[in-house]
């Protein structure tokens, strides 16, 4: 298994370095192994290998990060764990994917403030509490931000029931679909395609942009606006490997994620082309009168809410504050 194969390398990796420099070189580069739980070839990867070829240009000599890869390499719904126990330094996940380490995970998603309002009113400050008490984990921020996730059916509906249908889902989207009606099954986005070509499900949840990446468009014939929620893919870091880091180390990787914070609104530019690129697929769009759509999204936040609350009595009513406007 990928995983134990490359702790054990690291490992000895760590062991020959040891043996190498007990009693040399005073300041020596950090490596630091990264992971994307998204594929190669998406936009989310674009963006952080722009930003990993930044900090190396700039940490030559101090911090260089290495890309190992995507779900190739470690099955998206690992690498949570895997930043946890340190067998990688950094993943680019969403929290969605790593519920299995602690629910608030899948809280991200329900922000409706920008990450610097967010870093300004002390909901990072909790996020970090939460991330580093309950999952080891170092929040360094966010890749990807204002973008609402959709519901994708084959499947007409005219009101907001999806009683009998079966759709893919992740956490993300699970308790606002069952909310609906719908039969949800969980798959990673590497099963989607699959799930859809067998006609397994009748639907699934994604972000407005993306849904090209692996051809999807091709087993879609309708999309549900409005789009709800905030689509969060962040980066994430060991706890351990980031207190071991030098100050200027620290302060290289929170330049660079503040600076690709900044640049976020491209993502609106990106949304717009994939919500055009879709129409001119054929794929056709659902709506519904405006109470409706007013109902279907205060049903969203509602039931992530509340499930939130529920998993998290501690800090979910915190987040719920300093999350939303
Ligand atoms: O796989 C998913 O649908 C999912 O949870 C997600 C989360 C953030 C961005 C893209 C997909």
């Amino acid at each position: 298994m990928f995983p134990s194969t490359l702790k054990l390398a690291l490992v000895t990796f760590a062991a020959t370095c040891a043996a190498a420099f007990a009693t040399t070189a005073p300041a020596q580069e950090t490596a630091l192994k990264v992971v994307s739980a998204f594929a190669e070839n998406t936009e989310y990867v674009k963006k952080l290998e722009g930003m990993i070829r930044k900090i190396n240009a700039e940490g030559k000599g101090s911090l260089q990060l290495n890309f190992i890869g995507g779900p190739k390499a470690m099955p998206p719904f690992e690498v949570g764990k895997a930043v946890q126990s340190g067998v990688i330094d950094l993943g680019m996940a969403t929290g969605a994917f790593y519920t299995n380490i602690m629910p608030e995970a899948d809280a991200l998603k329900l922000t409706q403030l920008s990450m610097q309002e967010l870093r300004r009113n002390g909901a990072i400050d909790l996020v970090n509490r939460i991330w580093n008490e309950k999952a080891g984990m170092q929040y360094l921020g966010r890749m990807i931000d204002y973008t609402p996730f959709h519901l994708y059916l084959n499947k007409k509906i005219d009101k907001p029931d999806l009683t009998g249908l079966k759709i893919r889902v992740t956490p993300v989207y699970r308790d606002f679909f069952a909310a609906l009606g719908a039969t949800v099954i969980t798959t990673p986005p590497g099963e989607v395609y699959t799930a859809l070509e067998r006609g397994v499900v009748d639907g699934y949840g994604w972000p407005i942009q993306g849904i090209f990446d692996a051809n999807w468009q091709e087993k879609t014939k309708y999309r549900v606006d409005p789009g709800f929620y905030s689509a969060e893919v962040s980066l994430v870091m060991n706890l351990a490997k980031w207190k071991a880091l030098t100050q200027p180390q620290r302060d290289l990787l929170m330049r660079q994620m503040i600076a690709a914070e900044a640049e976020n609104d491209a993502w609106k530019v990106l949304n717009d082309n994939d919500t055009k690129r879709q129409a001119q697929a054929g794929i056709q769009v659902i709506t519904f009168d405006p109470a409706t759509s007013r109902q279907y999204l205060d049903k969203a936040y509602a039931v992530a809410w509340d499930g939130m609350i529920k998993v998290s009595p501690q800090y979910g009513p915190q987040m719920r504050k300093l999350f939303s406007n």
